[in-house]
């Protein structure tokens, strides 16, 4: 490790580090403009310019690297008149009025430190607000070129460009105009990076900045990036990326950086409701609402029993939430019929890797991005469900990792992938199974591995020649050379890491297809070892943690058997647990509409607008004798069916933890007080326990204490205190001690109650019934886009409600034509089970006979559309595939339209 002195201190630092750096870490504050520590040293401004001792001129401290007995200084009469003339340069065009208008900005300090007085003025054509989040001055631009290569380096979006030369140059997106008509993402990078204000928020201006700053988790999605959340007055301001989270490292996309004004929605609901006989809302107390809610539940029971009432839980809310909400349904309603949202979603990728490998979670981390050599990414758009995952899998591109992807559509990523297999949907078992025939044919697999680590190989090579992928051509549609190069890929530049989204786990084949996927892991060695595994890419915020507390009917805190884990967890909870089997979600709404099941008690999911079969669901809901909402808003189930509405406290107005898609568990902490009287979910089940007669199971002083409690039930997380995930990241379960540090990657060495052998599994390719027909001749994907989350209900309410556009119906130029389409015209959209209408979109990234659109948007059910299919196994609906048809809309129909089916919830 290099020594050398700075200014007279003796420094000590690793190889490698720049002289900034090294003065930074010593606590020697050197001025730099175009430094960032998210990106590549430039050394375009040279203000952090020092002199070191036999050098015959000063050297830019970002870009020269220390050495052994380095003198260093950088603060001289002589620096500081050279630091002047440079700032003079930079701020040649600089508004004189931006000084005066924040004088502590850094740039701003350095000014008038240095004496420099800019003196230009304001050009109105150098403006640009045209972005909802994003406003841009370059009259304030220093030619740092930050956003530029911050948008490149990080982001991978490539929006900003230098025009011009010198003096003239100037930053402009690739629009060629503005940044909203530009290829912008609004993730806000270049906004964060920019040392003056020449990029800044959309109304940053005119707010006030914040008074306190708190460090939380995304509400989001399961990346599960950390954030500083600004806030005034009990309000939130604004969210800035942490340098020192592990996921996302200083970065964060538009609905972390942006889509917090949901929060302070003037349609926050803040006091409980009821809903009286005429079917009116009418506002109450918590006393009167929790009893209204239990006695309607208490009829049920007395009348019914416990398998007709039901809880599904918030994959939103937090772990000590959601297992609260198990330990409700089990010991205050007696039942376990309690479901969550991972049951729609990746409940496939839990059971086929837990069948497999013995733990239904991901085996690796976001941290094996970087070292895998080739990166699969199968059935997931990334770029725009989990933003920070694409954008580091582009990087990682970018530096020369192969990318294969398996999708129909041409998604962002596949611009970037070595191979893009686009099978026809619903296929995705016969193209991995081609695959590993090949990996057979073709001899490529890990002997060693395959002969220490998997079982039934011999098997599964007798079974898997039939799908050489000359032989499925005919179901999946795929050239067999690109088959076959995808799994030479894959097998042979090793380590080679997977991720997977809902095109594998929403088809009727869904958990079938996980175990292919964990096939080819085994069968090329890609378990067990950075940079390699099968990782499910999870949804929302806390769906991973939402499951594994227990809120599954068959399983209990740890996804372990209720019968296994009964008596243990029992004991612990001094309460008794019962027996009889529960009803998952999809059981307890066919229940409702059977008339079996009578009251349910929802906790922050919208499952009229998201559950598959609008028609069926609401007929179910309607039948209900009690149905209790909890939730921020009332979203299309609490507004048409709900009996009690329950306000709850957002995530950014309580504490508690969340659990990412990697294992993660990282704090969640308060930034604002919750609105009017509405309260954290963890309180509001605890209320209801009480009145449940439960009140002492269910008395915790705050959420560490239901944290301690859930240690103790389960002992693969005992070791993870809120002390310890107090620290950036938190940590990864497997931590079963307190001085465990946590498990990057599963499998090292063995397969938890298995042993040291998995076993392949052969997996016979099935036809979903949504096929095509000469009625139907197009099949319908439905999915995700950037602006938008789920049921919508946060992301409407924010700025990025102006970035989302409406509902429409992608589909393929040529189809369209063949139509009679115009990029506009309304479609009529027809499945064997409802109709809906939309306007089109043409996309050439969209395969013939193949449209997509998103769902979420109240006035168009999109769900209505949607067949009964299930994956057996989960019962995960087939929201990925439905047959339809199209037509277009003509003027005079749409009067018409209103009352049918497609058009609205009713
Ligand atoms: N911006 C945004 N981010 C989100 C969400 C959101 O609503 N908006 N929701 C969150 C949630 S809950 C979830 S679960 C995740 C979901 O994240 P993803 O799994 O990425 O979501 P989807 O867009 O539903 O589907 C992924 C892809 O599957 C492809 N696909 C469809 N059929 C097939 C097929 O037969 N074979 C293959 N190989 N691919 C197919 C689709 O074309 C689509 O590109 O995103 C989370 N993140
Ligand atoms: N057609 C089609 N339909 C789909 C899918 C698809 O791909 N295609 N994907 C499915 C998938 S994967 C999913 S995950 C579902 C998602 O469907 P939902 O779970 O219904 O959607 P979300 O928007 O995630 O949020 C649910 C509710 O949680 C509330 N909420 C947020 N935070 C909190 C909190 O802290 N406490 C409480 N009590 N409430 C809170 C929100 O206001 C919202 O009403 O949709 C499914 N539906
Ligand atoms: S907001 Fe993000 S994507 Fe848009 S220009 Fe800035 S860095 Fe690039
Ligand atoms: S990637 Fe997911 S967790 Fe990260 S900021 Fe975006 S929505 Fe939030
Ligand atoms: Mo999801």
């Amino acid at each position: 490790m290099p020594r050398l002195t700075i200014d007279g201190l003796a420094v000590t630092c690793p190889d490698g580090t720049s002289i900034l750096s090294a003065a930074g870490a010593a606590g020697i504050d050197i001025p730099a403009l175009c430094h960032d520590p998210r990106l590549r040293p430039s050394g375009t401004c040279r203000l952090c310019v020092v002199d070191v001792a036999g050098a015959d001129r000063p050297t830019a401290a970002c870009t020269t690297p220390v050495t052994d007995a380095m003198v260093v200084r950088t603060a001289t009469p002589a620096l500081h008149a050279l630091r002047k003339s440079l700032l003079q340069m930079l701020v040649g065009r600089y508004s004189a009025a931006a000084v005066a208008d924040s004088p502590d900005l850094p740039l701003h300090r350095l000014l008038t430190d240095h004496a420099v007085v800019p003196a230009g003025t304001t050009m109105l054509e150098l403006i640009d607000q045209s972005h909802p989040a994003i406003h841009v001055d370059l009259n304030r631009c220093i030619s740092c070129w930050r956003c530029v290569r911050i948008c490149d380096e990080v982001q991978g979006q490539f929006v900003w460009r230098i025009d011009g030369r010198g003096i003239e140059s100037k930053v402009v997106p690739d629009s060629g105009a503005t940044l909203a008509a530009s290829s912008c993402v609004s993730c806000g990078a270049c906004v964060d990076t920019c040392p003056t204000e020449a990029l800044t928020d959309a109304g940053a201006a005119s707010a006030a900045p914040p008074t306190a700053w708190t460090r939380t988790t995304c509400p989001y999605c399961a990346v599960g990036c950390e954030m500083s959340v600004g806030t005034r007055d009990g309000r939130i301001t604004e969210i800035r990326p942490l340098f020192d989270a592990p996921v996302n490292r200083g970065h964060l996309c538009v609905k972390g950086r942006y889509g917090f004004g949901f929060t302070h929605s003037p349609d926050r609901i803040t006091t409980p409701m009821v809903r009286d006989a005429a079917g009116q809302w009418r506002s109450v107390d918590w006393n009167e609402a929790i009893a209204a809610a239990v006695a309607g539940f208490r009829q049920v029971l007395d009348r019914s029993g416990p398998a007709a009432v039901g809880v599904l839980s918030s994959a939103r809310a937090t772990n000590e939430e959601n297992y609260l909400a198990q330990k409700f349904a089990r010991v205050a309603l007696g039942t376990n019929n309690i479901d969550c949202c991972a049951r729609v979603c990746h409940a496939p990728s839990a059971a086929g890797l837990k069948s497999v490998f013995g733990t239904g979670a991901a085996t690796n981390s976001f941290d094996d991005i970087e070292m895998a050599r080739t990166i699969m990414v199968c059935g997931s758009n990334t770029t725009e469900a989990h933003p920070i995952v694409g954008a580091r899998i582009k990087q990682s591109v970018l530096r020369g990792a192969h990318l294969i992807v398996i999708d129909p559509r041409r998604i962002e990523l596949a611009r970037y992938a070595d191979v893009h297999l686009r099978p026809r949907p619903g296929t995705v078992v016969a193209v991995l199974n081609s695959m590993a025939a090949v990996i057979l044919d073709e001899g490529l697999l890990a002997a060693d591995f395959v002969a220490r680590r998997v079982d039934r190989f011999d098997d599964f090579g007798a079974f898997i020649a039939d799908y050489v992928p000359e032989r499925t051509v005919e179901v999946t549609g795929l050239d067999p050379a690109d088959v076959r190069r995808a799994a030479r890929l894959y097998a042979q530049q090793g380590p080679s890491l997977q991720f997977h989204g809902l095109g594998v786990t929403e088809q009727v084949q869904g958990t079938e297809a996980v175990m292919c996927l964990a096939n080819l892991a085994l069968l090329t060695g890609n378990v067990g070892k950075p940079g390699t595994g099968c990782n499910p890419l999870r949804g929302q915020n806390n769906v991973q943690g939402a499951a594994l507390m227990g809120c599954e009917p068959h399983h209990l805190t740890g996804s372990v058997p209720l019968a296994t884990a009964k008596d243990h967890t029992a004991g612990i909870w001094a309460a008794p647990i019962p027996d009889a089997t529960g009803l998952d979600a999809m059981e307890m709404l066919d229940a409702a509409g059977s008339g079996t099941v009578k009251a349910l008690w929802v906790i922050g999911w919208d499952i009229l607008l998201t559950q598959p079969q609008t028609g069926v669901v609401r007929q179910a809901l309607d039948q209900l004798e009690v149905l209790v909402v909890q939730d921020l808003f009332l979203n299309e189930t609490a507004r048409r069916c709900a009996t009690v509405f329950l306000p709850a406290a957002s995530a950014f107005e309580k504490d508690g933890t969340f659990m990412n898609s990697e294992r993660r568990v990282q704090r969640v902490r308060a930034a604002v007080p919750a609105p009017g009287s509405a309260k954290s979910d963890a309180e509001i089940i605890s209320l209801a326990a009480a009145a449940c007669g439960w009140g002492q199971a269910f008395s915790y002083r705050q959420p560490a204490d239901i944290w301690d409690e859930i240690r103790r039930v389960w002992p693969a997380g005992a070791g993870m205190t809120y002390a310890r995930l107090d620290h950036p990241g938190g940590l990864q379960w497997p931590c079963p001690d307190s001085s465990h540090p946590g498990t990057r990657v599963l499998h090292t060495d063995a397969f938890p109650g298995i042993g040291a052998r998995a076993a392949l599994r052969r997996v016979d390719y099935r036809r979903s019934t949504e096929m095509n027909d000469e009625s139907y001749p197009f099949t319908l994907i439905t999915g995700r886009q950037l602006y938008a989350f789920n049921a919508g209900t946060m992301t409407s309410r924010s700025v990025t409600a102006a970035l989302t556009g409406g509902p429409v119906l992608d589909i393929s130029p040529g189809d369209a034509a063949a139509l009679g389409l115009v990029e506009g015209d309304p479609v009529r959209i027809c499945s064997r089970h409802g109709a809906a209408t939309m306007p089109c979109r043409l996309d050439d990234g969209l395969p013939p006979a193949t449209v997509f659109t998103t769902f979420g948007c109240p006035d168009v059910a999109v769900n209505a559309l949607l067949g009964p299919g299930r994956d057996p196994t989960t019962h995960t609906p087939e929201y990925k595939m439905t047959a339809v048809h199209l037509t277009r809309e003509l003027p005079a129909e749409n009067a018409r339209d209103t009352g049918e089916s497609g058009r609205t919830l009713t």
